[in-house]
Order: C-alpha cells, then sequence, then structure tokens
C-alpha cells in the first residue's frame, strides 16, 4: 500500500521527476467534424457546444477562429471561471458577473459546478486531464474533440456549407501555404506557445533555463521574420502577407499573454514585446485593434487573474501584479523609451 498523496492537479510537475522539465499530456478525445457523407459528427446548426477559458492560449485560438469564420449562430459556447482549483475549471455562479461574453453556468448542465463533470458524463472512467477547450456534441452527449489545433482546422471548412461566401472564403490554411504553416507551427509551438509554459512551470534552473533561452532565440527569429514582411508588404502585414492564416492564430494568443503575465508570472522577462520587439509589437496590435475576432475574445481580466490567482504554486499569495498599464498599448503609443529613441517625446 502507498502512503503517498496523490498527485494534485495543480502539480503541473511531478515531484519525483528529475528534470523538473514541464511536459504536456496528449489529449483524449480526437473525433471529426466532418461533411463527408455518413460522417460520425456531421455539420449541423445548434448541434455542438465549445467549452472554453478566456485565460487559456489553446482554447482562445478556438473562439478567434470561430468568430473569423462567422460560426457564431452555428456553434454556441461557454467560457468557464477564471479560477482553476483543486477540481479544475469550475463554472460562473449565477450571481458572478465576469467580463466576456458567455462566462456564466454551463447552459447545457446547469447542475455541473465543475468541467470534469462533463468529462465523467461522457466517461465516468475518464482518467485524463480536464482542459479547455473542449467541443461537446448536444445530440449524442459525447465530447467530441478536446485538441485546439484539430477543433480549429474543422472550423475551417466543414460548416461552409452552412454559411455565406463571405465566410466561406475565409481560409487560414490556404493549399499553397500548408508546408510553411506546418513548419511554422511545429518550432512556434514548441518554443514560444509551450515554451512559456516550459520556463514557468520548471522546477530547476537548468530546465527553465533551457526553455527560456530556446523561446527567446525563436522570439528574435519571428521578429526579424515580421520585420521583413512589413518592410516588403507595409506595417498591416501578417505572418504570412495580406490574409490571416493559422500562423497568426496560433502566435497570437500568446503574444497577447506575453507583457501582461508571462514576462513576470513565467519568468520570461529576458525582454517584453512592447520595448523589446517593435514588429511584433505592430503585428499585435494590428490583430488585436482592427480585427475584432482577436480583440473581443481577448478577456485581459480573465487572462491576468486564471494565471496569478490559480497557480498558487509559482504565486504564493495569488497577487495579481498592476502592470504592465495599459494591458495592450494603442497603435499610435509606444513605451517612453522607444518614443524617446524614434524622436518623438
Ligand atoms: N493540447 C491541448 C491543451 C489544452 C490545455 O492544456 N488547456 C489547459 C488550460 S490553458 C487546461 O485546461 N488545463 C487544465 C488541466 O490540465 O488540468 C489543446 O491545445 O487543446
Amino acid at each position: 500500500m502507498t502512503t503517498e498523496a496523490p498527485r494534485k492537479i495543480t502539480d503541473w510537475v511531478d515531484p519525483k521527476d528529475k528534470t523538473g522539465e514541464f511536459k504536456r499530456l496528449p489529449s483524449v478525445f480526437r473525433n471529426w467534424i466532418s461533411r463527408e457523407p455518413g460522417a460520425q459528427f456531421p455539420p449541423e446548426k445548434g448541434r455542438y457546444h465549445l467549452y472554453v477559458s478566456y485565460a487559456c492560449p489553446w482554447a482562445h485560438r478556438t473562439l478567434i477562429t470561430r468568430k473569423l469564420k462567422g460560426l457564431e449562430d452555428i456553434i454556441s459556447f461557454t467560457a468557464v471561471h477564471w479560477h482553476m482549483g483543486e477540481n479544475g475549471w469550475r463554472f460562473a455562479t449565477p450571481d458572478e458577473k465576469l467580463p466576456g461574453e458567455n462566462a456564466v453556468p454551463d447552459p447545457l448542465h446547469p447542475e455541473f459546478t465543475h468541467l470534469r463533470q462533463l468529462y465523467f458524463s461522457v466517461n465516468p472512467e475518464y482518467k485524463g486531464r480536464f482542459t479547455v477547450p473542449v467541443l461537446y456534441d448536444k445530440k449524442t452527449k459525447q465530447i467530441v474533440n478536446n485538441e485546439s489545433s484539430e477543433i480549429i482546422r474543422m472550423f475551417y471548412h466543414e460548416f461552409d456549407d452552412l454559411l455565406p461566401e463571405k465566410y466561406k472564403s475565409v481560409d487560414p490554411y490556404p493549399s499553397a501555404l500548408r508546408s510553411e504553416i506546418d513548419a511554422t507551427n511545429d518550432w512556434t509551438y514548441n518554443d514560444v506557445n509551450n515554451g512559456v509554459y516550459k520556463s514557468g512551470f520548471a522546477t530547476t534552473q537548468e530546465a527553465y533555463e533551457k526553455a527560456v533561452t530556446t523561446l527567446f532565440s525563436s522570439l528574435d527569429k519571428i521578429e526579424a521574420h515580421l520585420a521583413k514582411r512589413q518592410a516588403e508588404s507595409g506595417e498591416n502585414a501578417f505572418y504570412f502577407g495580406s490574409t490571416i492564416t493559422e500562423a497568426d492564430i496560433r502566435l497570437y494568443v500568446t503574444i497577447a499573454r506575453f507583457d501582461p503575465v508571462y514576462v513576470q508570472h513565467f519568468k520570461c522577462n529576458v525582454r517584453d514585446i512592447r520595448s523589446g520587439y517593435p514588429a511584433i509589437h505592430r503585428w499585435l496590435r494590428r490583430l488585436y485593434w482592427d480585427v475584432p475576432a482577436f480583440r473581443e475574445t481577448t478577456q485581459f481580466e480573465h487572462i491576468k487573474k486564471h494565471y496569478t490567482k490559480s497557480q498558487v504554486q509559482i504565486n504564493q499569495f495569488g497577487i495579481t501584479p498592476i502592470g504592465p498599464v495599459p494591458d495592450i498599448l494603442p497603435k499610435d503609443e509606444e513605451v517612453n523609451a522607444v518614443a524617446a529613441a524614434a524622436g518623438k517625446l
């Protein structure tokens, strides 16, 4: 018999793992919504429900894509409360007023207090983590998929028959760019999207330094890429040119959280975006201020409070730092040092 205390949901790194490195587990539910005849999960208006957290970068990808593709009337959603405690994500209670659309009790199962109940309702033996996003099928009461990289790809075209022309033509993964997007995803995921978590959750100096060094050399590479794009195609350029692609969606969710959270909370403080990466900063603000699918799904209060008040093994007293102020700068304002360097102060 073991006398060991069970591993807590918030123990991101197994205390017995001597490397101190954070290892993200693969998602479990991997079915697809498909418009192929006879598909198990066909595209249907009102059939699917998305569970997200505004704090979570992976869930954020799905919210952006849902709006970019005009799927608001087709796929409903609920956002959980920003606090993740010992029992994982919980739903807001009816009396709580949280910023952002649909941060409310679960409309499908008002009796559920926690997201884990949804996982157990589908599979009482479920042994994985209770993560967001979750794409849920109301008709068969099953979880279709809980892997954001796959959910966004289903949203690109599987619902196109139900959409007006304007949204059908939105194509974040065009065939001509697929291999470049896939190649970019590979290192951006490992070094940047997950790299910030590897830095923040590391429990040894070596694991932290390895992750943070890789993170910043990849940010340097992204800076050079975007600076070149902006020099060639103007300052409104997206990652691969004049239209938004998956590369923008997947990078944005990490960059939007970088200055408000990752710099201090995950110790990613070699540089920040607003003073250290002008091209990335320009690109970030272009997406946030000019594209509603990005701005309206970015909820800084959820983001800041979630990390700092849930991850108490990193931030014992749950104090949320006030800065940086503002969460994101307007397009025509710079931090003083940048403005002074440009002779604008
Ligand atoms: N690979 C998954 C990762 C999702 C994920 O890790 N979500 C986090 C929030 S940012 C979560 O829900 N964690 C809860 C837990 O691990 O207990 C995806 O991209 O969908």
